[in-house]
């Protein structure tokens, strides 16, 4: 089928499912203020959701009423408002224990991001245990915060990266990942979700492999969180990171897992206030779990408006939440293939709402620059993952990337769009 007919006879891919899932899609909408801006003219067509999700109204009014009515320091104070902010920062932190199914709220450390949590682990049980002739195992089709900070391991310690490949649809290569497990192996870090693919990873039989071999496994959780449910108890995994921003919340907040005897084990990654018990200058002892990771003041409104992120999330359910985006995906798989020229990178049997692709002949940078004059934002460019795209012989895609409030409708621009850069091109 092609897409002109489809155009004219949209309904042939509606079921009354999927017709259920977009008046949902719909209402979800109107919880997102910004959704409702106009660029170059035309209403917004966000497509950006794998660089940072928008925000609800919910998570707007919690962050700015932390800040009009219970704005204090964490953990310091005496007086009420310092003890309403403590509270409400650990409600937080209970909220993300259940979101993730981690054993205790001492396994959640508050971090800036991914990229924090991820360096984290890598300074704090890296750097005190790698050494010469150890090895790290990522994957091709790690984020660039996935990859350098073990590169600067490497570098201090004298450990070396071993790398995962991928077939053509981008899926991780396991015989050779069970190949390279090793004697020499101390960790395996690879991510849950690739933001550049849409990739799932079978991360369950990754985390069993390698502890049949006693090695522990770091996820990058950051295209997951907000798209798949996760499970600390079910997947058994060791460390797991993620940023608050792809989860509705907000920028400068993100989550380390760890399991509690691991992070026991740890030394601080930081000092400075909170994380101590006492200071002298014969010697200082440091604080239990969580506190021991969270030096000085944190991004206390950012945790509390992450809380609410996550009651916006949890009560929409992950089953509803996969069953329309997966919908999306499906529909935008279906309407691209016809586009003459256009290639899909990734094509992996499990995914999640991600379409990267190119056009034979017009840089991904355009294909951004002419769908911005629609309203229409998607990311262009290596999405932070070079050697992923040196693989696949590119430079860049054009990356549309899909979150709850997203529409059939919207899809439908997208790909209108996308034939309206082909006719620029004069193709
Ligand atoms: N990917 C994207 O457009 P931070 O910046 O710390 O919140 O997240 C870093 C990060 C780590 N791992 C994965 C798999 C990611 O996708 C990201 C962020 C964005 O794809 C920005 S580059």
């Amino acid at each position: 089928m092609i897409w002109s007919e489809l155009q004219a006879n949209p309904k042939q891919l509606q079921s009354d499912e999927t017709i259920e899932s977009e008046s949902q899609a719909l209402r979800w909408r109107e919880d997102f203020p910004i959704l409702h801006t106009q660029v170059h003219g035309k209403p917004l067509i966000y497509l950006d959701n794998a660089a940072t999700t928008q925000k609800p109204l919910n998570v707007i009014e919690v962050e700015s009423n932390y800040y009009r009515s219970d704005n204090a320091n964490v953990h310091r104070g005496i007086h009420t408002l310092s003890q309403r902010a403590t509270d409400a920062f650990e409600a937080t932190r209970v909220k993300v224990q259940h979101l993730i199914n981690a054993t205790s709220p001492n396994e959640i450390i508050f971090v800036r991001g991914t990229t924090e949590a991820i360096n984290l682990v890598a300074q704090s049980y890296g750097r005190t245990r790698f050494k010469a002739g150890d090895e790290i195992i990522i994957s091709i089709m790690e984020h660039h915060s996935n990859i350098v900070p073990w590169q600067m391991l490497c570098e201090q310690t004298g450990a070396s990266l071993r790398i995962i490949s991928i077939n053509d649809a981008g899926e991780l290569d396991l015989d050779a990942y069970e190949r390279m497990i090793g004697s020499h192996t101390k960790l395996v870090a690879v991510t849950h979700v690739s933001n550049a693919l849409g990739t799932i990873n079978p991360v369950k039989t990754i985390i069993e492999l390698a502890h049949a071999h006693q090695i522990p496994v770091l996820l990058d959780g950051a295209q997951a969180i907000a798209h798949i449910p996760v499970d600390m108890q079910m997947l058994d995994c060791d460390f797991y990171a993620f940023s608050g921003h792809k989860l509705y919340g907000p920028t400068g907040v993100g989550v380390l897992y760890g399991k509690a005897a691991l992070l026991n084990a740890m030394p601080p990654y930081q000092g400075g206030g909170d994380m101590i018990r006492s200071v002298s200058f014969e010697g200082t002892t440091y604080n239990t779990l969580p506190y021991k990771f969270e030096a000085g003041t944190p991004n206390i409104a950012g945790v509390v408006a992450l809380g609410a992120a996550i009651d916006y999330v949890t009560n929409i359910g992950f089953n509803t939440l996969i069953a329309h985006e997966h919908a999306l995906l499906n529909y935008a798989t279906l309407l691209v293939d016809d586009i003459p020229d256009l290639h899909i990178i990734g094509n992996a049997r499990e995914k999640t709402g991600i379409l990267s692709f190119t056009l034979d002949g017009i840089h991904p940078h355009d294909i951004g620059t002419i769908l911005d004059r629609q309203g229409i934002a998607i990311r262009t460019g290596h999405h932070c993952t070079m050697p992923l795209m040196e693989n696949f012989g590119i430079s860049a895609t054009a990356r549309a990337s899909f979150a709850l409030y997203n529409t059939k409708g919207d899809v439908d621009k997208l790909v209108t769009a996308i034939h309206q850069v082909r006719e620029v091109f004069g193709e």
